[in-house]
């Protein structure tokens, strides 16, 4: 019976390290695995970089020939727009020189919209500009419509 018993375990013993085997190949599996899976990670922080910054805008009116508000403040050394809305029918534009001197001396504007007539709303795209105080009038009716841009 003793010798019956020896031969069972021998038998066994090769297909027990076999099993054994089996099962450290899986764990071995397993570790590249994790490390697939924390591949991804990396790219998270450049998906929740990104910079989430609103385009600033500035809300300038035109009613009777005139700009409101006559003083118009705006950022320093970042982009913004101007959302220039004439409400008149008659043309109008928004440009904005570095000085009343460089407009009235035929100077170009840093930035002005398309003359049109309203009621209509326009988007001017601006700067940077630099810190200072800039001139803004209405290319149509240089005499009267005027304002001061402060940039700041
Ligand atoms: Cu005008």
């Amino acid at each position: 019976m003793n010798y019956v018993k020896w031969s069972v375990l021998l038998i066994a013993l090769p297909v027990l390290i076999v099993v054994f085997a089996s099962c450290s190949d899986d764990g071995d599996e397993a570790v590249p695995t994790t490390t697939q899976a924390s591949e991804p990670l990396p790219a998270a922080p450049n998906d929740g970089g990104g910079g989430d910054v609103e385009p600033l805008q500035v809300e300038v009116t035109v009613q009777n020939f005139s700009f409101s508000p006559d003083t118009i403040e705006a950022p320093a050394t970042v982009p913004f727009t101007i959302m220039f809305d004439n409400t008149d029918a008659a043309p109008h534009n928004f440009a904005i020189f570095t000085s009343a001197d460089d407009a009235t001396s035929g100077g170009e504007p840093i930035s002005a919209t398309e003359i049109e007539s309203g009621p209509i709303s326009q988007q001017l795209s601006v700067g940077p500009l630099a810190a200072g105080d800039y001139f803004v009038w209405c290319q149509v009716h240089t005499s009267s419509m005027t304002a001061s841009l402060v940039v700041e």
